[in-house]
């Protein structure tokens, strides 16, 4: 397993501030959060390549997620915010990244009104989204997102029903497991258990069950030692993404100390 960190934690820096910064923080893998002040552009793109080939490490993309809702049930702002990603994969795509990892939509205010549409839109924009990753050759991962944000996949049974209802196309659509936002409904190890071999990417921070706070790993009431266990047991071989929002070098210890056990 690599130890990988999200840019999350410095996502109010400026970019190169933030790229100097992470050059003197030691681990394989960067999860790079296309947002904000690092939104992707051609710049970036160049610093980040220069970086990978100086250090040697693998790199994600986290997809735009702010004001980003891929169910929006409003065709003008559903077509916004596919542009938003359809750019987002066509610059990460240069970036040979692991994955591109992005969150589901959300229920729409109307819901009750419209039975299942948000869910069916929300459907239509994975396909959408699959299919220009393909055009890219990039390797795509939908997210567990937490209580209690109206999200339409948060729990693993509600991920069965979407795997089913996708069929085919759901065969090259893989898993970020957030073991944070899982530990929320209680679903860590169910989570693991029931779609483990959909995982392609792990979202680490901690938390204590209540909100999604992004703690430091061991700031929260996570069993971590159990958790690498099971995720041992499903032999996975990519990045445990650091996620959290404070004592990053701390959580970096706790995680290396974790995984050489
Ligand atoms: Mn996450």
């Amino acid at each position: 397993m690599l130890l990988g960190l999200s840019t999350l934690f410095c996502l109010g820096e400026p970019f190169s501030a933030a790229l100097k910064r992470l050059d003197k923080i030691s681990v394989d893998h960067i999860e790079v959060v296309d947002e904000g002040l690092h939104a992707l552009n051609s710049r970036r793109i160049s610093m980040l390549k220069k970086a990978v080939l100086e250090r040697d490490i693998s790199l994600s993309v986290h997809a735009p997620f702010a004001d980003i809702n891929i169910a929006s049930t409003s065709p003008t702002i559903r077509y916004a915010i596919m542009k938003r990603l359809k750019k987002s994969i066509k610059l990460s795509a240069q970036l040979d990244p692991e994955c591109w990892v992005f969150h589901p939509g959300i229920r729409s205010a109307i819901s009750s009104s419209l039975r299942n549409l948000d869910w069916e839109i929300n459907l239509k924009s994975t396909r959408e989204l699959l299919r220009e990753a393909e055009r890219h050759g990039l390797k795509i991962a939908i997210e567990n997102v937490p209580e209690p944000f109206p999200f339409l996949l948060k729990r693993v049974e509600e991920f069965e029903s979407f795997y089913k209802a996708l069929g085919i196309d759901g065969l090259n659509l893989g898993i970020t497991f957030d073991v944070g936002h899982a530990n929320i409904n209680g679903q860590i190890n169910e989570f693991i258990e029931r779609i483990g071999n959909k995982v392609v990417n792990i979202h680490v921070h901690d938390n204590y069950g209540g909100s999604d706070s992004h703690l430091g790993i061991g700031f929260g009431n996570i069993n971590w030692v159990e958790v690498i266990n099971v995720i041992k047991k499903i032999n996975y071989k990519g990045a445990l993404v650091i996620e959290s929002m404070n004592n990053v070098e701390e959580s970096i210890r706790a995680l290396r100390r974790l995984i050489s056990e």
